[in-house]
C-alpha cells in the first residue's frame, strides 16, 4: 500500500472491508475513490478501485430484491456505539447482557444456550451503547457471526474465571477468530498478512464469574499475560461487582466524545448529546447537527475544552467529551 494515503482514506477502506452488504461496500468504495490522493504513485490503485466499483455496481443491480439472509444475521446500528460479546461456550455472555440491559437472553448452565444474536441497549450516563450477545465460538459457528464481529465498533472478549485455565480459553478464542481473519488488539485496523486481509478490532477483555473460588488469582494471571494487549475488567453478574466499571470501560473503548449544544443567550441543552469520534472538530460537530450549519459555519464558542468558558474558536478546534458548543453561522 502506498505510504501517502490519508487517514480519511484508510478509515474509508476499513469501513469498506467491514461492510456487511454490497450496498454498504459501494458507499465506502465511492468514498475511497473520492479520498484517494491523485498522483503518479496511486495510479494503479485508482484503476483498481474503479474496476472494483464497476463490479460492485453490477453486483448491486443484479441482486434480487428478496435476500436469503435471516433477519438476525444483520443488526441495525443504534446508540453511541456497538460492542459484540464474544467468547467460548458458557463464558457468561448472555448473563452479562441480561445484567446491564433490558434484554432477556436465554441463560443456562449448559453450553451452547445461545444460538441467535440478542441485542440490548446498555445505558451509560446519558448515552446508550448497543451490545450484541452472540452464539459461542466453536466448531459450529455460522459465518454471519464473524460478519457481526467485523462490523462492530469494539469487541468484548468474555473469559470465564471459573474455568481451570482462563488464559488457555483466551488463546482458543483468539485462534478461532484468527482462522476467520479477525485479530483482537488495542486499536482497530486492517493489514495484509501474506495473501490474507486481516481485520483488527479494538478489544476489551471482560473476565466473568469473579465471585467464584480462586477467581482473583486467575484474574491476576490473566492481567500478567494479557494486560498489555487489552484493557481488562472483571465482573460478577451474581454479585454485581465490577459492572459499573465495565460500563465506563466500554464507553472509553469506543473512543467517542459527547458534545452538547446551546443557542446564544440560552442555557445548554443537557438532554441528548451529539456523539462524535474522539478527535472531531467543532466543524464536524456542526455537520452532525445539521449539514447546513456546517456549510454556513463562521465560528463557535466552547465551554469545557477551551482556555476560558465561552471562548471563540475556529473550525478546526478539537472538541472534548462534555464540551458545550454554540455555533455561529
Ligand atoms: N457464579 C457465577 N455464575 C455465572 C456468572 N455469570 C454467568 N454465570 C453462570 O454461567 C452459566 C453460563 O452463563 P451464560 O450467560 O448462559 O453463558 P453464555 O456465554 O451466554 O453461554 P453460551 O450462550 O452457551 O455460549 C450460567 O449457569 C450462569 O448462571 C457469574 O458472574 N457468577
Ligand atoms: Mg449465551
Amino acid at each position: 500500500m502506498p505510504a501517502n494515503l490519508t487517514p480519511e482514506y484508510i478509515e474509508a477502506e476499513l469501513r469498506y472491508r467491514k461492510a456487511a452488504t454490497p450496498e454498504e461496500k459501494l458507499r465506502y468504495l465511492k468514498e475511497m475513490i473520492k479520498l484517494v490522493p491523485k498522483h503518479k504513485g496511486t495510479e494503479r490503485l485508482r484503476v483498481d478501485l474503479k474496476k472494483r466499483l464497476k463490479q460492485l455496481q453490477q453486483e448491486v443491480q443484479k441482486k434480487p430484491k428478496a435476500t436469503r439472509t435471516q433477519p438476525w444475521e444483520h443488526v441495525e446500528r443504534e446508540g453511541a456505539g456497538q460492542i459484540v460479546l464474544v467468547g467460548l461456550p458458557n463464558a457468561g455472555k448472555s448473563s452479562l447482557l441480561a445484567a446491564v440491559t433490558n434484554a432477556k437472553p436465554e441463560i443456562a448452565e449448559y453450553p451452547f444456550s445461545t444460538f441467535k444474536p440478542t441485542v440490548g441497549m446498555m445505558p451509560f450516563e446519558d448515552v446508550q451503547i448497543q451490545l450484541i450477545d452472540l452464539p459461542p465460538l466453536s466448531d459450529f459457528v455460522e459465518g454471519y457471526v464473524f460478519n457481526l464481529i467485523r462490523q462492530a465498533d469494539a469487541v468484548a472478549l468474555i473469559v470465564d474465571l471459573s474455568e481451570p485455565d482462563p488464559a488457555e480459553s483466551v488463546l482458543e478464542a483468539l485462534g478461532r477468530l484468527e482462522e476467520r481473519k479477525i485479530q483482537l488488539g488495542q486499536e482497530e485496523g486492517i493489514f495484509e498478512d501474506g495473501s490474507r486481509t486481516v481485520v483488527r478490532l479494538k478489544t476489551i477483555l471482560v473476565a466473568t464469574k469473579l465471585d467464584g473460588e480462586g477467581a482473583r488469582e486467575k484474574l491476576e494471571e490473566l492481567c500478567e499475560l494479557y494486560g498489555k494487549e487489552f484493557p481488562i475488567v472483571a465482573v460478577s453478574t451474581a454479585t454485581g461487582e465490577g459492572l459499573e466499571e465495565m460500563k465506563r470501560a466500554f464507553f472509553e473503548r469506543l473512543n467517542i466524545v459527547r458534545v452538547y449544544t446551546k443557542k446564544p443567550g440560552q442555557p445548554a441543552s443537557k438532554d441528548a448529546p451529539y456523539v462524535l469520534k474522539k478527535g472531531s472538530t467543532v466543524l464536524e460537530a456542526a455537520e452532525a447537527i445539521h449539514h447546513e450549519l456546517a456549510e454556513k459555519f463562521k465560528y463557535a464558542r466552547v465551554w469545557g475544552s477551551s482556555e476560558f468558558p465561552g471562548q471563540r474558536v475556529e473550525r478546526d478546534h478539537v472538541v472534548q467529551d462534555g464540551d458545550v458548543i454554540e455555533i455561529h453561522a
